[in-house]
């Protein structure tokens, strides 16, 4: 019996990748995969494990250690990159400086990938109109 509590013990920290970890959503405004990119990269700080955008409901999954960031943390470097959140809009010029492929609050019109078929391409080649702003 005794055995098997110090089992128990020894594979305690090796079982929980999240130990510690908690998981967050929160809404943060784009159109592509560029802004997908550029909210994860900007999410690659100490304390997050991972983050992941998802397009079709605009939304950044971010799985975090609450003890070195906190939600309002997160959502800010969101902002900060030129994408709104539920908490925080974004300078109005970091979000003239996005790429017209990124101006999600114009609708995203300004990219020829979002118009074929929302969220239907995944990774690959796109045709960047960074040329296109308005
Ligand atoms: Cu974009």
């Amino acid at each position: 019996m005794r055995s098997w509590i110090l089992l128990l013990m020894l594979a305690y920290p090796f079982t929980g990748f999240s130990q510690g970890s908690v998981e967050l959503e929160f809404e943060a405004k784009g159109c592509c995969s560029m802004c997908g990119d550029r909210i994860e990269a900007v999410l690659d700080v100490r304390g997050v494990r991972m983050a992941q955008w998802r397009r079709n409901d605009n939304t950044v999954r971010v799985v975090y250690k609450p003890k070195k960031i906190g939600p309002e943390q997160l959502e800010r470097l969101v902002a900060d990159a030129g994408h709104d959140t539920e908490r925080f809009r974004a300078e109005d010029e970091v979000y003239a400086a996005l790429p017209g492929c990124c101006s999600y609050r114009d609708g995203c019109t300004g990219c020829s990938e979002v118009h074929g078929g929302q969220g239907d391409h995944e990774e690959g080649d796109h045709g960047h109109d960074d040329d296109k702003r308005k």
